[in-house]
């Protein structure tokens, strides 16, 4: 039996409300990431504009991914007013889509950073494709694991968790050695940003793996509680990770630009003229 953490327990009206919420409060920030990564595309010079655009992709495909899980779960459950929980119905919560979003994901927010980096013009693909490459590798490992996680918690769902750690070490490696080398050539400023990003980055995506190891947490991890708590630590986990992180990255992009002659509010008063 393959089956989900959340579709093996029975949720309490107040469990049930605290995960839709938080993946209400999850689309919402995506859709509203979009709208500003949309609006402010401009405020940086053509060359940093791809950049933009990759946070354009990433907002609408967690936006809509995770309007697709709120979905999915408000279909899978449904009241139960003898006992007064919320149990499953006719359909299934389907946590795997998660996952196929990150394969989207990752790789773009992987090689989004190269557009602030100065990377030899002919290391640029290798780069792309060993960072592209790995992030794939990691999150279809961690797929497959996901279908373990009630099944077989400390067996397989552990033995999946640690081969997809093989290419998360490889690309964090690579990724820390090329912003690194960022901080002595940047900007005073944006050099201070890229110091926040890197920590932001650690963090954020070292969230996803703890969210990964709830299920093995014994009772609390198989429990409504445990389901509760890994969504509240993933939702928090993608806005560090794609909104803030953008954010930081546009900064970055703003601050170049201007280094390099190009200020939107002089051409914007310049046009009005
Ligand atoms: C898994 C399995 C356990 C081992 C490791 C994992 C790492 C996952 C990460 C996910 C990042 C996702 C992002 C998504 C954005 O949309 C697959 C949980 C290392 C780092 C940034």
């Amino acid at each position: 039996m393959l089956w989900n953490l959340e579709n093996s327990v029975v949720f309490t009206p107040a469990q049930f409300d605290l995960i839709s919420n938080i993946l209400t409060i999850g689309y919402a920030a995506h859709f509203a990431g979009l709208a500003y990564f949309v609006l402010t595309r401009k405020n940086v010079a053509p060359r940093y504009r791809s950049m933009t655009t990759m946070s354009v992709v990433v907002m609408l495909s967690a936006a809509l991914l995770l309007l697709r899980l709120d979905i999915s779960f408000g279909n899978a459950f449904v009241f139960d007013p003898t006992s007064e929980t919320y149990v499953l119905g006719e359909a299934t919560y389907s946590h795997g889509y998660r996952y196929l979003n990150w394969l989207i994901d990752v790789p773009l927010l992987l090689t989004q950073s190269f557009f602030v980096l100065n990377i030899a013009k002919r290391d640029l693909w290798g780069y792309r494709f060993k960072l592209g490459g790995a992030g794939a590798l990691m999150v279809v490992l961690g797929y497959v694991g996901q279908f373990y996680e009630v099944v077989d918690p400390l067996g397989m769902l552990l033995w999946w968790g640690i081969a997809a750690t093989v290419p998360f070490v490889y690309f964090t490696a690579i990724f820390w050695r090329l912003t690194g080398e960022s901080l002595s050539y940047l900007p005073e400023e944006a050099a201070a940003t890229m110091r926040n990003i890197r920590y932001l980055f650690m963090f954020s995506w070292n969230l996803y793996i703890v969210a990964y190891i709830v299920p093995m947490l014994g009772d609390f991890g198989q429990s409504a509680s445990g389901a509760v708590t890994r969504t509240y630590i993933f939702t928090v986990a993608d806005v560090l990770s794609k909104i803030i992180y953008g954010v930081l990255l546009g900064k970055i992009a703003t601050i170049r630009s201007k280094a390099e002659g190009y200020d939107i509010e002089q051409l914007e008063t310049q046009q009005a003229r």
